[in-house]
């Protein structure tokens, strides 16, 4: 089934320059790219991104890292996109994660771990609309 996603490069990714190795990662595996960005995301948005962590020991320090510098976001469109893409990225933690997805390939680290996806369909059409508005998403 087509369906859609969003990959959003961390502020350690943007910073070490894996932007472009990241979008050719997806590109070449043929998902589409539907729209992409960089933006800098306010704590606001970081909570809302992050919400289901709300309470958590690292929630804080989540936040002040997602919104320390700007990220890249784009919206990832192919069949079976998100499962894709979460296969792509890898284990949240880069020191678990299997050589040849991103983070087992570019991080040493749970909390600076090269790249967020989102986990289902749902949750991507709601990560989407924190970050894009709809004139961005438009055909
Ligand atoms: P993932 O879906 O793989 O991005 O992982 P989670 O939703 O479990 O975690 C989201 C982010 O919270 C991670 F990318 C980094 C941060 N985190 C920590 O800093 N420490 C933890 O123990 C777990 C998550």
């Amino acid at each position: 089934m087509v369906e859609r996603t969003i990959v959003i490069v961390k502020p350690d990714g943007v910073r070490r320059g894996l932007i472009g190795e990241i979008i050719s990662r997806f590109e070449r595996k043929g998902l589409k790219i539907k729209a992409l960005k960089m933006v800098r995301l306010s704590r606001e948005s970081a909570m809302k991104l992050y919400d289901v962590h709300i309470g958590k020991s690292f929630f804080n320090s989540l936040i002040d890292y997602m919104s320390s510098s700007p990220v890249v976001a784009m919206v990832l469109e192919g069949d079976g996109a998100v499962n894709v893409v979460r296969l792509m990225v890898g284990e949240t933690d880069g020191r678990r994660a299997l050589p040849g997805t991103i983070r087992g390939d570019y991080s040493l680290s749970i909390s600076e771990n090269v790249v967020h996806a989102a986990d289902s369909a749902v949750r991507a059409e709601y990560e989407i609309s924190i970050i894009f508005t709809p004139n961005e998403l438009a055909e």
